[in-house]
Formats: structure tokens, C-alpha cells, sequence
């Protein structure tokens, strides 16, 4: 914590398939957010590498449907920073299931941008381990071809 007795924190974003073309409508609600994006890559996964990205719901019911569906388009992952980046960032999204989401948080990203449960706009890294291994698995901190994932942000 600062001396402010805030925690800041880096969590990962992703912005799914089914929103990837309207990708600023979602950075502008980031943008009017407290966080601040910190790094940015759009991807898309092999099968394999999205249920890599998903293991620990890999004994879920859903879990091909989530596979499948991570992996049918180009994704724009994110780091963002901000005080309580982990948490900040699952309430702008609002609840898993966009038709629920309308009803509890109408203001939610996945209120106003989602379809159903599958289509729901985003992901966030749910605790801060989560989302250390999130944000090592899209930005690599190991040097492999191509340009190094070298731009940081220091605590502001
Ligand atoms: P939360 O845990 O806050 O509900 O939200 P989450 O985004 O972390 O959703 P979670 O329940 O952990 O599920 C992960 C992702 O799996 C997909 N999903 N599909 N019934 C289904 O077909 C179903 N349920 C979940 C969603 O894409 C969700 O984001
Ligand atoms: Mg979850």
C-alpha cells in the first residue's frame, strides 16, 4: 500500500472474439475508468494455447464451449494498472452471464457490449496470482524473437 493506503495493482484484460472489432467502445470505458492500460497485444489462440489459457476450468461442463469460442478469433489482451487492478476490472465487466448482467449491473461492460454467458465481451484475472500467471502467459518476460515485451510502467 501507498502512503495513500492504496494497492496498486496489475491485472490482465482480455477483450474476446466477439467484441474484437469494437475494441475502443470497451478501452473507453477503461479510459474513464481508474485504470490505465499498461500493455496491449492482439492474438489469436490455437485451441491448445486457449485451454492452456483456461486450465483451471478444464473439468467445467463449459469448457469446450469456452475453448472453442476463445479460439475462433483474434482476442486483444491487456495489462492494466491501477488500485485494486484485480478486482477494479471484474466489476467493470459485471457478471459472467451478459443477460444477467443487464438485469444486476446495467452499466457493466457486459450489459452494454455482451450477448449470453459464452459471448460476454471479456475476461479478468480473478485473484492476483491468477493474474501473475495470466499476464506471464500473453507478455513472456523470457527474450524469444521479435521485438522484447520491454515497455513497463512504473507505480505512479
Ligand atoms: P465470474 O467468475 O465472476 O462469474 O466471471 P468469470 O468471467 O470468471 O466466469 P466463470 O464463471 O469463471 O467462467 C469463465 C468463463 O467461462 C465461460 N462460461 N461459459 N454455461 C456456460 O456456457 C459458461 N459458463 C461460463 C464464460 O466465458 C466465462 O467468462
Ligand atoms: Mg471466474
Amino acid at each position: 500500500a501507498n502512503k495513500l493506503g492504496s494497492k496498486k495493482e496489475r491485472t490482465l484484460a482480455l477483450i474476446k472474439p466477439d467484441v474484437v472489432t469494437k475494441m475502443g467502445d470497451v478501452i473507453d470505458l477503461i479510459y474513464s475508468s481508474s485504470l490505465i492500460v499498461t500493455k496491449a497485444k492482439m492474438t489469436t489462440l490455437t485451441w491448445s494455447q486457449a485451454a492452456d489459457f483456461y486450465v483451471e476450468h478444464q473439468s467445467k461442463p463449459f469448457f469446450n464451449n469456452l475453448v472453442q469460442f476463445a479460439s475462433s478469433g483474434p482476442v486483444v489482451a491487456m495489462e492494466l494498472m491501477g488500485d485494486e487492478a484485480v478486482s477494479t476490472w471484474r466489476r467493470l465487466l459485471g457478471p459472467a452471464d451478459s443477460a444477467a448482467a443487464r438485469k444486476e449491473a446495467p452499466q457493466s461492460i457486459r450489459a452494454q457490449f455482451g450477448t449470453d454467458v459464452v459471448k460476454n465481451v471479456g475476461h479478468g484475472s480473478e485473484s492476483l496470482s491468477a493474474a501473475a500467471r495470466e499476464l506471464e502467459f500473453f507478455f513472456p518476460s523470457t527474450i524469444g524473437h521479435g521485438p522484447p515485451n520491454t515497455a513497463t510502467f512504473t507505480d505512479c
